[in-house]
């Protein structure tokens, strides 16, 4: 048996009732397997893949809370530090009633390989709640993420592990966690990214996941001979990422039709009203069926379908396995010309190979996410040198992040034998850096 598959037997068996981390595995793994196979007995002695897909350390704790009517509430708080070959730890936190510890894995594995894509010195790690924050008042929150921090502080760092946002997890909550852990530590420090414009934070750090999916796209289409202006794209999710994806493919010129959350989906033929959406969902924290509100011809429609709407560009910002093998066939009957994954892991296996066996241009989400960690990164920058950057320079230097990400995968993909392979190119990408670091820093 080949090095690579008894590595994938080996991780399913011993990580057991984990189908996100599996699913991961195999992805990463199968796609960097000319990689290994070039070099098989070296990486099997220096049992590399073993090291690789065992995280470094990961945490597990109780967070107890007092929700509003007095009640003691208990949630589970994980933290996952994956891998620091290249820096320290770094990765969001999700706080979301589906999230467990396999899930904390899979988006924790995906960060060592998006981090390194960056560029930019980071590991990768990842952690989250089962909380839901959904219907919680502000003071309920605040709770929540004091005691979270009250476990979490002795874990991380501004040198050791710095987290950020991800699902459920926004400005609100950064501010409370980043207050707890500066009360109890007595320290004043960049141990959190995605903070307040006050108190350290960085200009275009909101903007940048959704900013940065729509640079990745654009130069994936350029490079294949297309123009984002005129394009009709598809999204869904309606949050951090999927709201600034709809700005900035508006400001390329092109006309994003969809946006959905977990109770619906919008269709506005005439364009999405991206200062509606602000309004429903970053300041009233309320359902997209308000959206109608302000704009009477767009429809509401119950449930999940907005990959039945012929687009050219579809682009998944909400959760992972959101968009199946029957979608996939879908896109690709109206002719659909790109997927883009915006959220990690967005796209099954099976739709992913389907959309790229029927010439679909595909970008995994560890190549066109990661323009929010990269930004993350930037703001550690700009907190080391006690030092604000202007909105123009974080944007510049993104994009700049973006187009390089994308030539990367690419050029990673032709050295490979698989040109136009975007997930092969981004997994080979990522590994080699992380894989010569390990190699050097000897065996840990
Ligand atoms: P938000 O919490 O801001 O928004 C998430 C959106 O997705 C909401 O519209 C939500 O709907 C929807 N959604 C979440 N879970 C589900 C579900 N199980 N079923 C259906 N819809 C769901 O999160 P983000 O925008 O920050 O994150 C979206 C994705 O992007 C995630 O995969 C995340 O890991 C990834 N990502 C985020 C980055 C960031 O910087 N924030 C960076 C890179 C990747 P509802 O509100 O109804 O739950
Ligand atoms: O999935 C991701 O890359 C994030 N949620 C952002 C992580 C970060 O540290 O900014």
């Amino acid at each position: 048996m080949s090095y690579v598959d008894e590595v994938i037997e080996s991780v399913v068996k011993r990580n057991p009732g984990e189908p996100e981390f599996h699913q991961t595995i195999k992805e990463v793994l199968e796609s960097i397997r000319p990689v290994i196979d070039a070099n098989e007995e070296f990486y099997r002695k220096d049992a590399l893949l073993e090291r690789l897909t065992e995280a470094e350390r990961q945490v597990k704790f109780r967070v107890p809370w007092i929700d509003d009517k007095g009640q003691v509430q208990v949630n589970s708080g994980y933290r996952v530090q994956f891998n620091s070959a290249i820096g320290p730890y770094k990765g969001g936190l999700r706080f979301h009633p589906s999230v467990n510890l396999g899930i904390i894995k899979f988006l924790g594995f995906e960060q060592i390989f998006k981090n390194s894509l960056t560029g930019l010195p980071i590991g990768g790690g990842k952690g989250g709640s089962d909380f839901d924050p959904k219907g919680k008042s502000d003071r309920e929150v605040m709770a929540f993420c004091q005691s979270f921090m009250t476990e979490l502080y002795r874990h991380i760092g501004a040198d050791t592990d710095v987290p950020a946002g991800d699902i459920g997890v926004g400005g609100r909550e950064i501010g409370y966690l980043f207050g707890q852990y500066k009360r109890i530590r007595a320290s004043y420090e960049g141990v959190l990214t995605g903070k307040g414009l006050s108190f350290g934070g960085s200009l275009a750090r909101t903007e940048a996941t959704g900013y940065g999916v729509m640079y990745l796209a654009h130069e994936m289409l350029k490079i294949n001979g297309h123009d984002m202006a005129g394009k009709t794209v598809v999204i869904s999710g309606s949050g951090n990422v999927a709201i600034y994806a709809v700005q900035k493919a508006q400001q390329l010129g092109a006309k994003v039709v969809t946006v959905s959350d977990s109770t619906g989906w919008v269709y506005d033929p005439e364009g999405i009203d991206v200062e509606a959406l602000k309004e429903i969902k970053e300041i009233n924290r309320a359902r997209l069926t308000e959206y109608i509100n302000y704009r009477p011809n767009a429809e509401y429609h119950e449930g999940r379908g907005v990959w039945q709407i012929p687009c050219d560009l579809a682009v998944p910002c909400a959760t992972q396995n959101e968009m199946t093998i029957e979608d996939a066939k879908q896109l690709v009957a109206n002719k659909c010309t790109a997927v883009v994954e915006g959220a990690n892991m967005p796209v099954t296996l099976e739709a992913t190979e389907y959309l790229q066996k029927n010439g679909v241009l595909f970008a995994p989400g560890k190549a066109a996410n990661a323009g929010g960690v990269a930004t993350s990164a930037l703001e550690m920058t700009q907190n080391s040198e006690r030092l604000n950057w202007t909105f123009e320079e974080v944007d510049s230097r993104l994009k700049q992040i973006m187009i390089d990400i994308c030539h990367n995968m690419a050029d990673a993909a032709e050295r490979y034998g698989a040109p136009g392979n975007y997930v092969v190119g981004a997994n080979i990408a990522g590994f080699e850096k992380v894989a010569d670091a390990m190699i050097a820093q000897g065996i840990c």
